[in-house]
């Protein structure tokens, strides 16, 4: 009996080591998945190194606790049920061994916790700072020293650390993109710090992390990094108010654009929708997304948000607005135009 259950425990272990090394290769393999164990970041790489040093330490220690019990297990089996083992009371060398390994253990990981902590939690002081507003369920960034507004992707340049401002405009929402490193509330009447970079040219994708409603799930972010000269380039189309559109087709998007609700809820600089309920989109067609990272910014993505809204992001906070399939052809050719 004790023999079938000892085979029944094997059986588990195998399984749960298994799924580990699934686990593993999966985040090991997919480059693009955004995981804490492939930072592109200083802040990031020192967040993953001291993650490794904590995990040796525990898994060193798992392996020679579950070695002694697999030994012991081994070493004093018995047939016979009613035996009963050599009865010992205290040992204090052993006890005293215990006790210090783990303090020393627990000590070392505090050390480091905390050093690492000091020498990453301060923004450089060129840092470039930006102002994070989450919303139920997509994010505005504002860059205060170059005056743009912008929402759902964060452009930055390669090697230059980002200081960024988080506050809310609702409820509590969380900022985090794991292969820069570190993640921070964003709480709606205060306003929390957090810094980042990127060393290596990318899109890196992050998602908010607090619970925050219907649609918590589908309030994601890209952040691109991108060389120097790309970002000025970047800075300077998004500093210009928006393009007039010459296409008839785009004319004709922008007088349905400024006769429906849509005014009151979007900024489009240099016309006059200035409602701030939504996104800015004065540069909408310069964004790689639609809703907060969930579609693709396709003329096709952007007729079905157009048309229903609420069948793509369950809860969200803009209308059905019943727009003919030629005021939704309209609708995207202009708002494809705002580069
Ligand atoms: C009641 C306010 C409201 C009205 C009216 C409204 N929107 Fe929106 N819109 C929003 C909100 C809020 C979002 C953000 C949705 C999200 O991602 O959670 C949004 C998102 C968008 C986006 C995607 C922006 C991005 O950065 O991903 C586009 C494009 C858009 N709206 C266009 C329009 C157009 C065109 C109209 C008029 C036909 C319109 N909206 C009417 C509130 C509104
Ligand atoms: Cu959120």
């Amino acid at each position: 009996m004790p023999f079938a259950r000892y085979r029944l425990k094997g059986r588990m272990l195998c399984r749960a080591a298994a799924i580990g090394v699934m686990l593993g290769l999966l985040t090991g393999c997919a480059s693009q998945s955004p995981s804490i164990l492939q930072p592109v970041s200083p802040k990031g790489r020192a967040e993953a190194d001291l993650f490794g040093f904590i995990l040796a330490i525990t898994v060193f220690t798992f392996i020679v606790v579950e070695a002694l019990l697999l030994y012991a297990i081994v070493r004093f089996r018995t047939r016979d049920p009613k035996a009963i083992p050599r009865q010992i009371h205290g040992n204090r060398a052993l006890e005293f061994l215990w006790t210090a390994v783990t303090a020393i253990g627990m000590a070392l990981i505090f050390i480091l916790t905390w050093r690492t902590m000091t020498a990453i939690s301060t923004p450089p002081a060129d840092a470039l700072p930006v102002k994070v507003i989450g919303y139920q369920w997509w994010w505005e960034f504002q860059y205060p020293t170059l005056g743009i507004v912008t929402a759902n992707e964060l452009v930055i340049p390669v090697g230059q650390p980002i200081r960024l401002i988080l506050t809310s405009g609702d409820v509590i929402h969380s900022f985090w993109v794991p292969r820069l490193g570190g993640k921070m509330d964003a709480i709606p009447g205060r306003e929390n710090q957090l810094w980042l970079q990127a060393d290596v040219e990318g899109t890196y994708y992050g998602q908010c992390t607090e619970l925050c409603g219907t649609s918590h799930a589908n309030m994601r972010l890209r952040v691109h990094a991108v060389s120097r000269e790309a970002f000025d380039r970047w800075v300077e189309a998004q500093r210009a108010p928006a393009v007039s559109p010459t296409d008839p087709l785009a004319q004709q998007g922008y007088q349905v654009f400024m006769s429906k609700a849509c005014v009151g809820c979007h900024v489009i600089e240099g016309t006059p929708a200035q409602g701030r309920a939504g996104p800015n989109l004065t540069h909408m067609g310069s964004r790689t997304t639609i809703a907060a990272g969930l579609l693709e910014n396709t003329p096709e993505n952007m007729a079905r948000w157009l048309d229903n809204p609420q069948a793509i992001k369950p809860g969200v906070r803009m209308p059905r607005l019943g727009l003919t399939p030629e005021e939704i052809e309209a609708l995207v050719a202009y708002l494809a135009s705002l580069k």
